[in-house]
C-alpha cells in the first residue's frame, strides 16, 4: 500500500520523533496536538522535549515543508495515534486521550485509510475501544479502512536510533490491516517488522515492560536483603551474573518514567485475579524510594535538620523526563523527615521536589551541605571528582543510590561513603 500524507496525533515523546522521521523520509506529515502551547512553540522552532538529535531533525522537517503542525487533524492516508495513556490515582488506565484522539479522526476517516494506535494500552483496547469509535464514521474497520496496534518500544535517550533500528510488531484487526501497517513502517524501519493480531501486539508491549519491572523489583528486593545480611548487593549481583543463565538488573531508588512504572498496572486492572506477581513487583518498586530514604537516614545518623545536596531528579540517567521519578519521591521523603534538601537537576534546573529547594548549579547545591546524595546517575554526576566536591561542601558524607561511584576515591577524599544495598558487616 502507498501513503503520501500522514497525520500523527500527539506531539510528545513518540509522536514528535515519529512525525519528523516520517517527514524526513518524504511524507507530508500533519502533526497534531490539542495543547496550543505545544503547537505554538513548535512553530516558533522550540522543541519541548530533550532528546539527542531531535531538535535538528524537527527543524529539518519544518524547513523541508514536509512537517506542519495543527491543533486538529485533517484528511490523510494514515493516522498514527501516539497520545499518552497515564494511570489514574486508583491505578486504572486513563484512556481519555486515546478516546478523544480517536474521536477527532472520525470526521476525516476515508475509505482505504490506515489507523495505527501506538499508545501503550490495556489488552483489547484496539478491538473493544478504538474500533467502535471509528465505526461512528459509517466505515467498517478491516473492510473499509485498516486498523492496527503497533507499540512503540523506543528507549528515551535513544529514541531516534531505536525508532529506525528496533524490531517492530504490527498487530492488525485482520491480516490486510497488519500488512498495511507494515507497508508504512517499511519505508523507514530497518529492524524486522513482524505481523500479528492487535490484541497480541498490545500484550507484547505490556509483557516487555512488565518483565523489566519484575526483574528490577527482584534486584531491589535483593538490595534490601543485602542490607539486612551485611552484604554488598552490587558485588553479589556481579558474582551471580557470572552464571550463564542469570542476568540480574540493577538495584536503585525505584522505577520511574511513563512506561515501566505504569504499564504493568494495565494487566492488574484487567485481570486482578491473575496478575499477582506483577502487582507485588509494582509494590516493591513503588516502595523503593521510601526504602532508599531510610537507608540515607541510616547513613546520616538521622535526617532532622541535616542539609542534603540531592543530585538529579529525572526518572533515569541523561534524560529530562521527571514523570513518576523515584528521585523526586526520595527527595520528598527526605524533606518530610525534616532534612533541608537542596536539589539539582541539570536537565530541568528550575524544578524541585515537594518541600525541597531547587538550585541552578552543582556548586550552589553543595554549599553548606552535610551530605551529598546521588539520586540520578547523569553522566556529569557519574564523573564527579570527590576532591572537587570536597572543596564546595563542609560535610563529609556521601551516599550513592545507583551503585556508580568509586568508593576508594570518595574515602580517599575524606568522605564517609555509603551505597544503597550495601549492609554494614558489623550490623
Ligand atoms: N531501572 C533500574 N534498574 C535497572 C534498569 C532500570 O532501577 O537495571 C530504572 C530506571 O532508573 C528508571 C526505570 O527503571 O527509573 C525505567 O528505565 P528503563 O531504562 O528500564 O526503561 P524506560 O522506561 O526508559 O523505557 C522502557 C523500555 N522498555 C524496556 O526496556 C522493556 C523501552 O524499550 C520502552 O520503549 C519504553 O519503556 C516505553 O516507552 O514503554
Amino acid at each position: 500500500m502507498e501513503f503520501s500524507k500522514i497525520c500523527v496525533l500527539g506531539m510528545g515523546y513518540i509522536g514528535l520523533p515519529t512525525a519528523s522521521t516520517l517527514a524526513s523520509h518524504g511524507y507530508k506529515v500533519l502533526g497534531v496536538d490539542v495543547n496550543r502551547h505545544v503547537i505554538d512553540s513548535l512553530r516558533d522552532g522550540e522543541i519541548h522535549i530533550q532528546e539527542p538529535g531531535l531538535k535538528t531533525l524537527v527543524h529539518a522537517a519544518f524547513r523541508s515543508g514536509n512537517l506542519q503542525v495543527f491543533e486538529k487533524p485533517n484528511e490523510a492516508d494514515a493516522f498514527i495515534i501516539a497520545v499518552p495513556t497515564p494511570i489514574l490515582e486508583d491505578k486504572r488506565a486513563d484512556m481519555r486521550y486515546v478516546i478523544s484522539a480517536t474521536e477527532s479522526i472520525v470526521p476525516y476517516l476515508r475509505k482505504g485509510n490506515l489507523v495505527m494506535l501506538e499508545s501503550t494500552s490495556p489488552p483489547r483496547t484496539t478491538v473493544d475501544l478504538v474500533a467502535p469509535i471509528l465505526e461512528g464514521s459509517g466505515l467498517r474497520p478491516g473492510v473499509d479502512f485498516y486498523l492496527t496496534y503497533s507499540p512503540e518500544r523506543v528507549m528515551p535517550g535513544r529514541i531516534l536510533q531505536e525508532l529506525i533500528e528496533n524490531a517492530r510488531v504490527v498487530g492488525g484487526i485482520n491480516n490486510a490491516s497488519a500488512e498495511a501497517g507494515r507497508d508504512l513502517y517499511a519505508s523507514f524501519v530497518r529492524g524486522e517488522i513482524l505481523l500479528t493480531d492487535a490484541t497480541t501486539a498490545e500484550m507484547v508491549k505490556l509483557m516487555e515492560n512488565t518483565y523489566r519491572d519484575v526483574n528490577i523489583a527482584i534486584a531491589n528486593e535483593f538490595a534490601r536483603l543485602a542490607e539486612r545480611f551485611g552484604v554488598d548487593v552490587w558485588e553479589a549481583i556481579a558474582l551471580a551474573n557470572l552464571h550463564p543463565r542469570i542476568d540480574i538488573l540493577r538495584a536503585g531508588p525505584g522505577v520511574g518514567g511513563h512506561c515501566i512504572s505504569v504499564d504493568p498496572w494495565f494487566f492488574v486492572e484487567k485481570a486482578p485475579d491473575l496478575a499477582l506477581l506483577i502487582k507485588q513487583a509494582r509494590m516493591v518498586n513503588d516502595g523503593q524510594p521510601s526504602f532508599t530514604a531510610a537507608s540515607i537516614s541510616h547513613a546520616l545518623g538521622g535526617l532532622e535538620g541535616r542539609r542534603i545536596a540531592a543530585l538529579g531528579l529525572a526518572y533515569k540517567a541523561d534524560v529530562d523526563d521527571l514523570r513518576e521519578s523515584p528521585a523526586l519521591e526520595v527527595a520528598k521523603h527526605l524533606a518530610e523527615r525534616r532534612a533541608r534538601v537542596f536539589t539539582y537537576e541539570p536537565f530541568a534546573p528550575s524544578v524541585s521536589a515537594p518541600g525541597c529547594f531547587a538550585k541552578d548549579s552543582l556548586e550552589e547545591t553543595l554549599a553548606g551541605a552535610d551530605a551529598i546524595v546521588l539520586l540520578v546517575d547523569h553522566r556529569p554526576f557519574r564523573q564527579l571528582k570527590p576532591c572537587w566536591v570536597a572543596e564546595f561542601m563542609p560535610g563529609r558524607i556521601a551516599f550513592d543510590s545507583r551503585g556508580v561511584w568509586d568508593r576508594a576515591a570518595w574515602e580517599e577524599a575524606g568522605f564517609q561513603f555509603s551505597v544503597l544495598g550495601v549492609g554494614s558487616k558489623g550490623d
